[in-house]
């Protein structure tokens, strides 16, 4: 079983942000939400909808569906992380180019009021306030979340352009 951590033993709201551009996107990410309600110590809060749009980095690649979910955890960051790549690995992710396309990518966003760096995991993810399909979703589902060192979710969205992202579905985990 994953470690608790001892310092966050009382459950901590996280947000992971969920993408992917191969082998049925919408599907995938539907399965990473059905996974992500699996996980150990945790409970699944709230998923977003899902969203279409144009990659970021090379465009020579599928667009991507993207969605967010929020968790309620007692695993440590680190521990999260390494169950977020378990389910990457279960959804046949293969490492390959940086930016590259992908069946599932699942990013840690935020993790409560926790500033993390160091070689394995930045916390918060430092694309999170730069990117539209990051930050739609995550507004859609915790608009006054707060963020370390950040607006809220929904200050962030009235700054941003759109970037070509269009919202599919009411709820993810609905259909
Ligand atoms: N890592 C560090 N911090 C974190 C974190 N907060 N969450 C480390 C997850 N992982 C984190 O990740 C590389 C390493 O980052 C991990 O081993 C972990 O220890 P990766 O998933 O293997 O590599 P990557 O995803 O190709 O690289 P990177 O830089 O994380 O890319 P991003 O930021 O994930 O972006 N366009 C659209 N439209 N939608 C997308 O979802 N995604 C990407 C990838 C590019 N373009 C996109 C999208
Ligand atoms: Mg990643």
């Amino acid at each position: 079983m994953p470690a608790l951590d001892p310092v966050t033993a009382e459950s901590v709201l996280a947000a992971v942000g969920i993408g992917s551009n191969l082998d049925d996107p919408e599907a995938q990410a539907r399965s990473a939400l059905r996974a992500l309600e699996s996980l150990p110590e945790s409970r699944l809060v709230a998923a977003s909808s899902l969203y279409r749009n144009p990659p970021l980095g090379p465009q020579d690649q599928p667009d991507y569906i993207n969605a967010v979910a929020l968790l309620e955890t007692r695993l440590s960051p680190h521990a999260l992380l390494d169950a977020l790549q378990g389910v990457e690995r279960a959804h046949h992710r293969v490492r390959g180019r940086r930016w590259g396309p992908r069946t599932l990518d699942l990013d840690l966003l935020t993790f409560g009021s926790a500033c993390i760096s160091d070689a394995r995991l930045i916390v918060p993810h430092p694309g999170l306030a730069l990117r539209a399909f990051v930050v739609f979703p995550l507004a859609e589902i915790a608009p006054e979340l707060e963020i370390p060192g950040l607006p809220t979710p929904a200050r962030l969205q009235e700054r941003m352009n759109e970037a070509g992202i269009v919202r599919l579905t009411q709820h993810a985990s609905s259909t």
